[in-house]
Parts: C-alpha cells; structure tokens; sequence
C-alpha cells in the first residue's frame, strides 16, 4: 500500500513537472478537422517544436508562431500577422528580421505526414515579451508553400492550412 502511494505522488510530480514545462497543441484543418499535434517544450536554443501531422501535401512547408489564439477556418485569417513584438520585418534570412514568430520550414513525406523537429529560437514558455503565451496566446500555423525566409510578411509562403492555438 505504502508503495502504490509512493507511485501515485511520484504520477503526481511528474504531471505537474510536465504542465509546466511542456504544452500540446491541437492541430486542424480549414475544415476542422484534426490532422496532429505539435509538442512544445524549452529547449537551450529556443522552443522546440515536435510536429506529428499527416494530411499535408508532400514537400516543404513554412511554418510561423501568429499573434492570435484564435483559428477560424477555412483561412485561418483569425490568427492575425506574425507574433512580432520587436517589430521588426520578416524572415530568417532578412536582415531586418526576423519576426519572433519565425521557424525554418519543414519537411511532408510523400505520405502526406511530418514528424519533423523545429526551433522557435526566438520564443520562450517563460515570461516576458517574447512569451508564446502573451496577450493569451499565440497560433501555430502551417502553410502550403515553402517560406523563402526573407519577403514580408509571411515569406510567400502561401495560404494558411493548418492552425492550433497556443496557450497554457
Ligand atoms: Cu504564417
């Protein structure tokens, strides 16, 4: 008996360890429909974000932090621009970037489905301006084209696919 309490309080701090370090997003279509999540958790050089998404045309696709939590499809307009706080221009090549909100992009196999890995480098889960969580959230968005990296606003990177809300 001792020991199974012993385990539960051991469940116990682990979950809280994870609620606080570590948010699932739910991802959708402009149908909404459910196509995957995305894992947040810190990581030295940023967020880093483990995608499991499937539905997707094959290739690469660009992928943004938006400054709204919200997503309406099908265009997912309601996410609003890029999450920006230091206004600065975009693209992670630019150098008057890049927005906070910039990803590298990622890459669909011929299945239609990613388990790619990428850093936000420029967000936190913390506090503070640059927080994923400011202002009650952000959006994670994925796009049908692949983001140059330099041309505002949003890389040429096409219409908005895929959208999951960020907030604690
Ligand atoms: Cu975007």
């Amino acid at each position: 008996m001792r020991k199974l309490l012993a385990i539960a309080a051991c469940q116990l701090l682990v979950a809280g360890a994870f609620a606080a370090t570590k948010i699932t997003v739910q991802l959708q279509d402009g149908a909404g429909k459910n196509v995957g999540t995305a894992v947040l958790s810190p990581v030295a050089t940023g967020v880093k974000i483990s995608l499991n998404v499937s539905g997707l045309t094959p290739g690469e696709h660009g992928i943004h932090i938006h400054q709204t939590a919200k997503c309406e499809g099908p265009d997912f307009k309601s996410a609003g621009g890029h999450f920006n706080p230091a206004g600065k221009h975009h693209g992670l090549l630019n150098p008057e970037g890049p927005h906070a909100g910039d990803i590298p992009n990622f890459t669909v196999g011929a299945n239609g489905k990613s388990k790619a890995t990428v850093i936000a480098a420029n967000v936190t889960l913390s506090d503070g301006p640059n927080s994923v969580f400011t202002n009650g959230g952000t959006a994670l968005v994925i796009h049908a084209k692949a983001d140059d990296g330099k041309t505002d606003p949003s890389g040429a990177s096409g219409d908005r696919l895929v959208c999951g809300v960020i907030t604690k």
